[in-house]
């Protein structure tokens, strides 16, 4: 496997109203993008506990193992992934229970049904299906909320729309000592998983429906998944936790989805993180101990976005409301950016907040572009986008203000330096007479 995704993290170029980063791409890049068999391809790694907590100013490094070394091969970030996986349950959205011991169900070209039993309990719940034009099985992007996500672009780029209402697998409105909802259905309604990574369950479950249908109407393999808003956090958390998940599309998730948590407190205006945590039970019950001072949290949002790496990954966020944390967003963004080009898959990665219309989750032109280029990389396989950091001036964060490591070369997985600039020597075909 010759994933010769080479990344020239060039030109930073700061043009009237948007930061681009330009990247330089030669072959392959459909190697690294390819999404795992499994929702948890390092399950088996060792994780150490995490010990006592210090605080940090700056972002984690996300390249430094829990027991103080850092990674120096791509292959290593394999385990590290699984660090990273087990704070962020620890300490941010709660536990992701592993696959439970049945699910069934069914899929059609109108619905899909969803059994799960585990720990002696049983709960359901079903989702509608559109597909698109032509002849399938068909790739598909789950739908969280329907809110924001422009499905005539999703199903015009040729995959079918599973619509997911999360609030039937996690319910919003209950005191966080009786949630609700499919998953606390099996895992009691005292559970201290948060609301997120509930609904990034019943997508996992999903997936698992599709793998077991015999893949006439869906490909298993193709799966994507968006949201805005509060569905935009839901769909961060299910593309993190799920390496199945071929593609990841979170649109303006706010506090509480991609933005980083050290970066709201000082961000004018953005929700903060204890309404974050108090408005829903979005996050996990053991985040309350951070909304003061998320300087302690061992783990940030730029992480979240590595767990994503290799896979695609779409952010859309909205600079005009400043509730939203936009430029918290960029820096998780960047941040994150960081493990892709290490792992040379930097160019599987855009993040888009250039946008003119500030209303919230309104279905906007400015992403119908990136959104069909990156559906058609990652789900229907039939492009190759180089990926676009495009991010509004308005709510640019600088990185460099973030953090005090630097990214290594990793030593394995093919090559790291830049493809060749000027053009090889020709020779002059001799001339015959
Ligand atoms: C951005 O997502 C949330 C936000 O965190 C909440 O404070 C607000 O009430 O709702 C937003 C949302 O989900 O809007 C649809």
């Amino acid at each position: 496997r010759s994933a010769v995704v080479v990344l020239a993290a060039a030109a930073l170029a700061v043009t009237g109203t948007v930061t681009v980063v330009a990247r330089t791409t030669t072959a392959a890049a459909g190697v690294l993008a390819a999404a795992a068999p499994v929702e948890d391809e390092g399950a088996d790694c060792a994780v150490p506990d995490p010990g006592s907590l210090t605080a940090n100013a700056k972002l984690p490094d996300p390249f430094k193992k829990i027991n103080g070394t850092r990674i120096t091969t791509r292959s290593d970030w394999r385990c590290r992934r699984a660090e990273i996986k087990d704070l962020a349950e620890r300490y941010v959205y709660g536990r992701k229970p592993r696959k439970p011991a049945t699910v069934t169900g069914t899929v059609s070209a109108t619905n899909i049904t969803v059994n799960v039993t585990d720990q002696g309990r049983s709960s359901s719940f079903s989702t509608r299906v559109e597909l698109p034009s032509g002849t399938g099985p068909f790739p598909a992007v789950v739908v969280l909320g329907g809110l924001g996500a422009d499905t005539a672009t999703i199903k015009a780029a040729g995959a079918a729309v599973i619509s997911y209402d999360p609030l039937s697998v996690g319910k919003e409105g209950t005191p966080r000592n009786n949630k609700q909802g499919a998953f606390y259905s099996i895992y009691g309604a005292t559970s201290s998983t948060g609301l997120l990574m509930a609904w990034a369950w019943g997508v996992s479950r999903i997936i698992d429906v599709i793998e077991q249908s015999g893949g006439n109407i869906l490909k298993a393999d193709a799966t994507g998944v968006t949201g805005c808003s509060r569905y935009g956090k839901g769909t961060f958390v299910t593309g993190a936790f799920d390496q199945r998940i071929a593609l990841t599309m979170p649109i303006e998730s706010g506090s509480g989805g991609a933005p980083i948590f050290r970066g709201t407190p000082g961000e004018s205006g953005s929700q903060p993180l204890s309404s974050a945590y108090g408005e829903q039970p979005w996050l996990g019950d053991a985040f309350n101990s951070f909304t003061g001072n998320p300087n302690t949290l061992p783990v940030d949002t730029h992480e979240m976005v590595a767990m994503v790496a290799p896979r695609g990954l779409l952010i859309m966020e909205n600079p005009h409301i400043d509730w939203l944390a936009a430029r918290s967003g960029s820096v998780a963004a960047l941040g994150g950016a960081e493990v892709y080009k290490a792992l040379g898959a930097g160019d599987n990665i855009t993040y888009w907040s250039d946008i003119q219309d500030g209303t919230h989750c309104a279905v906007r032109s400015e992403w119908r572009d990136p959104l069909q280029k990156f559906i058609k990389k990652f789900l229907t396989r039939t492009g190759n986008d180089p990926g676009t950091i495009r991010i509004a001036s308005k709510k640019a964060g600088n990185l460099a203000d973030w953090r005090d490591w630097q990214t290594p070369t990793l030593s394995d997985g093919g090559p790291t330096t830049p493809p060749p600039t000027t053009a090889p020597p020709t020779t002059t075909p001799p001339t015959t007479a």
